[in-house]
């Protein structure tokens, strides 16, 4: 008698886990989208972890402010000044490859909505190591982990006011560190530093100010603890 109850209560169980998994995979699907073409507008993506996940590292409220406020405002001023100049360009990257070209309401905040969608996905709570072959490039090109990170520190402690450090990967496959003023970034056609982002650093204020004041370069050590190596690498293999 009890085997039709066991039977029934595993196709439940496994039913639910294909439900569960679906839903997972729509949310991950949901959480990376920067643009939906249902609503023609650029969209603010979920964080991938909760506010206060990198505690105490990066602070929750830090979080919330700079998720919900600053970035939400990226993305509301991007698609005011795609409405108003009646820019039909669809791909964030392809308007910040031209964005000579666009008025710089378009550099600033479609800048902004693409350097906050990939710092977000850039950090994790878990401390890790560098690791696949982006560490092998990276030691190939920097010698070591360690002055890898020195190099980054430095860059991102000397970019004066506000704006962002940069591992990139350059248009020959060398790994290259630099920073960029505001929220410009390498895949601008005006960006001194070009390539293809590996990992990035928002130094604006608003990012460390709340729990670091103006100890800048604090902030800049206990990011080390919340970097994720492994979305690292995978813009690196360009997977
Ligand atoms: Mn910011």
């Amino acid at each position: 008698m009890k085997t039709p109850n066991n039977r029934r209560e595993f196709i439940r169980k496994s039913g639910l886990i294909t439900l569960g998994a679906i839903a997972a995979s729509k949310l991950n699907a949901s959480a990376s989208k920067l643009f939906e073409p249902n609503t023609n507008q650029f969209t603010l993506p979920e964080l991938p972890y909760p506010y206060e996940a990198l505690e105490p590292h990066i602070d929750k409220l830090t979080m919330q402010i700079h998720h919900d406020k600053h970035h939400k405002a990226y993305v509301d001023k991007l698609n005011e000044a795609i409405t108003s100049n009646k820019i039909t360009e669809k791909s964030l990257e392809k308007l910040l490859q031209q964005v000579s070209t666009y008025p710089a309401a378009i550099r600033n905040n479609g800048g902004g909505h693409y350097n906050h969608s990939m710092f977000w996905k850039l950090l994790q709570p878990n401390p890790g190591n560098p690791d696949g072959v982006v560490m092998d490039a990276i030691v190939a090109t920097f010698g070591s982990i360690d002055e890898f990170k020195k190099k980054f520190s430095d860059a991102a402690k000397s970019r004066f006011g506000s704006g962002w450090a940069w591992l990139v990967k350059t248009a020959d496959g060398k790994l290259a560190i630099c920073s960029t003023p505001n929220q410009d970034n390498p895949l601008m056609d005006i960006a001194e530093c070009k390539g293809s982002p590996v990992l990035c650093l928002d130094v604006w204020e608003h990012a460390y100010y709340l729990k670091y004041q103006n100890l800048r370069a604090d902030y800049i050590n206990a990011y080390w603890n919340v970097v994720n190596w492994g979305e690292v690498n995978r813009l690196y293999a360009g997977k």
